[in-house]
């Protein structure tokens, strides 16, 4: 019984099998006590959601664990313990069965029955781990409905031939609510083309779609005022003057720009706001979050390497047989990433330096250090600030841990994000953060070059410690050809648990020449969450189980949103130099599901769009927790409202919000499969 993947009784019984494991191993670590703390807390809350007491659930799990209690005349003696334990093992197979009738009269109650391995991987903890190997994921096909929708965007990179490192890095797409009319609009960053070798044609223009709330969409680029071209690469989008409609910032080779918008129309606000950036950077991925919990957003953005077009002839990346090539960016100098702090009056201060996010290389000539890509603002260690992991391409990723006083300190390696198992820098590009277990632990992954395994830094029971877990979790082995760009986390088939889907495409169109593992296209990868008590949770969703999903691309940009209001997620994936696909979710599997959308006061502190908040759910025994973030994957946004996959469950037990700032607020859930707006209510809220 694995539905919801959270704190069934099978999954506690199988949690305290690995606690007796650990504590066999040796009582005395201190992971045994954490453990068993944590059990307690399970044990609680899975004693409310059963309306049973405490000592009855530790009997149930017993029960699980070691077959039914002995009559009494059958007990054994305690000094004959050893034996009565393998006794009562050997009783299991024959408990199993009993279990198997009890737990069908407690599936037939619900209207979703788990599959038969699962049941009988309740009966046993082998068992469990043998069947949870074979869990089989779900059909979960997206159907391409791009050009149905009306979405004829095209990338364009300005490529002529000299191959120019930023041809193949874009770009980012985003879907907010830009009109404000409650559904999710569409917006996709181009390139252009090179001012010193302009292309035959109209020059290439950003593009936005307005959604009509079916997933139907309409150019209004024009209308909205984005149309001037530039080179451009991601997206970040918020409120940042808090008067209620999404604003953009695009970051670009070159300057970047700053969109206000006015109702609908978007005006150039840069100079006012003095974001621009040097005009020698590329900037890369941005985050609206506000660090200083005063309730205005601040920016951060990402800068990848110092770049011109002498410097990539300078460097000259070159593959055998293909000459002048796309690669890797070793041999170019490192940058510094902005942070800008929101004055709350229209206007940015430059707050880098003063900060501490410029970080400068160990080594001489001690140059700027990093080569950023991807940017995950979240709370890591939960002291109610939130700190920013930056994605640094080749060279290790930085988590700058905010002090609260306005400056941070990097600790990327100290807290163990910043490499792989081996202590080596990876190709890291896009990024994402969420809580994979439904158990209070915090993970990190981040999409890497190809031949380098997606990462996935896992906290280990202490919020400022985190260790690489992608074998384990069984991303690592499938995922280690790809080469990935954008990553998110969503719950693709709303059963409570946390699915990951990476796109991947490698740089170079001739690499299959050189390198007959690596297609310039390669197929996105869905990995399905089959939960906690499986030996490895991820499971690759087969290719011809996806549907479109699966078409090999040039994968760079992705994001997600519930575009047609049926409660599940949709998603789309942007290509270097070709269309984007617009993935309709079609999974028919009868899920019942809660949207969350939240509404800040910035008078109280709090953002308009409630950026940074953390929203904890309890249905069906399983509690998950979601952050209010559109910054994820690669240079790209995904929607501000929330999807909580509930299963089988038909309520919501408990809804709790923690604003940004450390505000809790509980919320009554009148009803499911449908989007509740919360908005901050200084009443309810109760500063921790
Ligand atoms: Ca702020
Ligand atoms: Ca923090
Ligand atoms: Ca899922
Ligand atoms: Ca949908």
């Amino acid at each position: 019984m694995t539905e919801g993947g959270g704190f069934t009784l099978e999954r506690l019984a199988s949690f305290r099998a690995k606690i007796e494991r650990e504590r066999e191993k040796a009582p005395d670590r201190p992971v045994v006590a954490q453990l068993e703390g944590e059990y307690a807390r399970r044990r609680a809350e899975l004693a409310a959601a059963l309306g049973l007491a405490e000592p009855e659930v530790d009997a149930r799990v017993e029960e699980i664990l070691y077959g039914p209690p002995p009559d009494p005349g059958e007990l054994v003696p305690e000094d004959d313990a050893v034996i009565g334990r393998a006794l009562r093992r050997s009783l299991a197979v024959a408990a199993a069965v009993v279990l198997l009738i009890a737990l069908g009269i407690w599936l037939a109650r619900r209207p979703e029955p788990a599959a038969p391995e699962h049941a009988l991987a309740a009966a046993a903890p082998h068992a469990v781990e043998a069947a949870a190997t074979e869990a089989a994921p779900p059909a979960l096909p997206f159907t391409d409905v791009t050009a149905a929708a009306g979405v004829t965007f095209v990338h364009s990179t300005g490529a002529y031939g000299d191959k120019l490192l930023p041809e193949t890095m874009g770009g980012g797409v985003a879907f907010f609510d830009y009109d404000g009319d409650g559904d999710q609009d569409l917006l996709f960053v181009n390139s252009d083309h090179w001012r010193h070798r302009p292309l035959p044609g109209a020059r290439p223009r950003h593009a936005l779609y307005e959604n009509d709330g079916a997933g139907r969409f309409t150019d209004v680029t024009a209308r909205a005022g984005l149309g001037e071209p530039f080179y451009g690469q991601g997206v970040a989008v918020g409120d940042y003057d808090n008067d209620g409609d999404p604003d953009l910032f695009f970051t670009a080779v070159g300057l970047n720009r700053l969109y206000e918008n006015r109702g609908g129309r978007f005006v150039d606000v840069t100079a006012r706001a003095g974001v621009a950036g040097d005009p020698d950077e590329w900037s890369t991925a941005a985050a609206f979050a506000d660090y200083d919990n005063d309730g205005d957003l601040d920016l951060f953005v990402a800068n990848y390497v110092r770049w011109s077009k002498e410097i990539d002839f300078a460097v000259d990346y070159r593959l055998v047989g293909v000459g002048r090539a796309y690669g890797p960016p070793n041999n170019y100098q490192g940058t510094y990433p902005y942070l800008y702090r929101n004055e709350g009056d229209g206007t940015f201060t430059d707050v880098s330096e003063a900060a501490g996010v410029r970080v400068s290389s160990a080594v001489p000539p001690h140059g700027p250090a990093a080569k950023g890509l991807g940017v995950a603002p979240r709370d890591a260690d939960g002291d109610g600030w939130i700190d920013f992991l930056l994605a640094n391409d080749t060279v290790g990723k930085f988590l700058f841990h905010n002090r609260g006083d306005g400056t941070f300190e990097e600790v990327g390696a100290a807290w163990g994000l910043a490499y792989s198992r081996e202590g080596s820098a990876t190709g890291s590009m896009g990024v994402d953060s969420g809580a994979l277990r439904n158990d209070g632990d915090l993970a990190y992954l981040v999409g890497n070059f190809a031949n380098e395994m997606t990462s996935v830094y896992v906290s280990q029971r202490d919020r400022r410690l985190y260790a690489d877990e992608s074998i384990p979790e069984g991303i690592g082995a499938p995922s280690r050809t790809a080469l990935t760009f954008g990553l998110f986390l969503f719950d693709a088939d709303l059963d409570g648990r946390l699915d990951l889907l990476q796109v991947n495409g490698h740089l170079e169109e001739e690499i299959a020449k050189v390198d007959p593992s690596q297609s310039y296209r390669q197929a996105a990868q869905l990995f399905w969450n089959a939960g906690g008590e499986a030996r490895q949770p991820f499971v690759l969703v087969p290719a011809a189980a996806t549907g479109d999903l699966a078409r090999p691309i040039v994968g760079r940009g992705s994001a997600y949103a519930d575009i047609d209001g049926d409660g599940d997620l949709d998603a789309v994936l942007t290509q270097a130099g070709g269309p984007p696909l617009l993935l309709r979710n079609d999974q028919a599997l009868g899920r019942h599901w809660l949207r969350v959308k939240l509404a800040g006061d910035p008078a109280a502190g709090v953002n308009r769009d409630a950026i940074g908040a953390e929203v904890v759910l309890t249905a069906g025994g399983v509690t998950q927790t979601r952050q209010v973030m559109p910054t994820k994957s690669y240079l790209s946004q995904s929607e501000l409202p929330l999807t909580f996959g509930l299963g089988a469950a038909t309520a919501v037990d408990r809804l709790t919000v923690t604003w940004p700032g450390g505000a809790v607020q509980e919320v009554a859930v009148p009803g499911i499969d449908r989007e509740l707006t919360v908005a901050y209510d200084p009443a309810a809220a109760a500063v921790r």
